[in-house]
């Protein structure tokens, strides 16, 4: 990419697509497409292709997505699956149609079997049954990735795609029934503290584990591999160490300052037990996270108390 190409990022409101503005921002590009979801509904496949023919975007990063955790994920299966189809779909046809010259698809380490040996590298997908609670969400990402290979292959069509593990990060949604594991974990201790509560109520049993990737490393991760990966296969984006769900609670409490304890609802899911991903084939193009957990948990406070007041 020049800093004067014309860059859509689809999904700049969210947490990935924030992320990449910001990361193309610092690095000096100055002609970055936006659209709110108001503007352009990406579901709508006559507006997504007029979008495309107006704008004329050469470099696509595809960050739209209908995301949550575990528990969103598991009652919105139908929205979860059609509208990340519809996304996907709109977005890759047309941007194939007016000549993009390279597209980046995100998808999620959600991809993988529900079992398979740690750390999960590329190659394990497809190669056995997926975790029930996100299996809508997983399905719709592996047809965008499969879309990517197959527009590949059909029509030379330079599209990649990147499967991050559990992200988080600055602007997250704090939802406590729909937000993920750790931005949900710290709205909880904050509350506590403030309320002077004498207990935080963690989800499951705590045993899962769970890899955190700092969004602003991956926004990092993403744009380096517009700049240098043109290949078939998708790439795993990580930091290559994971944690329990219960040491993860008792960092944050850490980070917040909450001191009272932590019991566990065993009547909610734990969704998969670990999916630790393979990074060897990232680190090998030169890229590596920055991030560690406790700072990233830092920085992702302070914008709970800025959003929050
Ligand atoms: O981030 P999360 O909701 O989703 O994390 P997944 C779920 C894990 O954290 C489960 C435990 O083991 C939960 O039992 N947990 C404990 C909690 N307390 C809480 C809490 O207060 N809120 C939440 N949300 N979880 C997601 C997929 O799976 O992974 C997405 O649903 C996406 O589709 C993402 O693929 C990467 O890690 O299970």
């Amino acid at each position: 990419m020049e800093t004067h190409s014309r860059i859509y990022v689809a999904g700049h409101t969210g947490l990935v697509g924030s992320s990449i503005v910001r990361e193309l921002r610092k690095r000096g590009h100055s002609n970055v497409i936006l659209r709110t979801h108001p503007e352009l509904d990406l579901r709508d496949q006559s507006a997504t292709q007029l979008f495309f023919e107006g704008a004329r975007p050469e470099y696509v990063f595809l960050a739209a997505a209908k995301v949550g955790g575990i528990q969103a994920n598991n009652t919105y299966r139908g929205e979860f699956l059609f509208d990340n189809l519809a996304i996907q779909m709109n977005v890759i046809e047309s941007a194939r149609r007016v000549d993009v010259k390279k597209l980046v698809f995100l998808g999620s380490s959600c991809i993988y079997p529900k079992e398979c040996p740690q750390p999960i590298r590329e190659d394990y997908l497809l190669t056995g049954p997926l975790e029930a609670t996100n299996e809508p969400y997983a399905i719709a990402k592996i047809a965008g990735l499969k879309m990517c290979e197959a527009y590949r292959s059909q029509y030379g069509f330079q599209a990649i795609s990147v499967m991050p593990t559990n992200l988080y990060g600055p602007g997250d949604s704090f939802d406590l029934q729909n937000g993920h594991v750790l931005p949900s974990l710290i709205r909880k201790f904050h509350e506590a503290k403030v309320n002077g509560s004498s207990e935080v109520v963690i989800w499951g049993s705590g045993r899962p584990r769970r890899e955190f990737l700092y969004s602003e490393d991956l926004a990092d991760a993403v744009v380096f591999l517009m700049n240098v990966y043109d290949g078939d296969q998708h790439l795993n984006v990580g930091t290559g160490e994971d944690i329990t769900i219960a040491d993860l609670a008792k960092l944050v409490g850490e980070v917040v300052g909450y001191s009272g304890k932590t019991v566990m609802n065993d009547s909610k899911p734990d969704g998969v037990f670990r999916k630790q991903l393979d990074v060897s084939k990232l680190k090998a193009l030169g890229w590596q996270a920055k991030t560690s957990l406790r700072e990233g948990i830092v920085q992702t406070y302070e914008s709970f108390l800025t959003s929050n007041q």
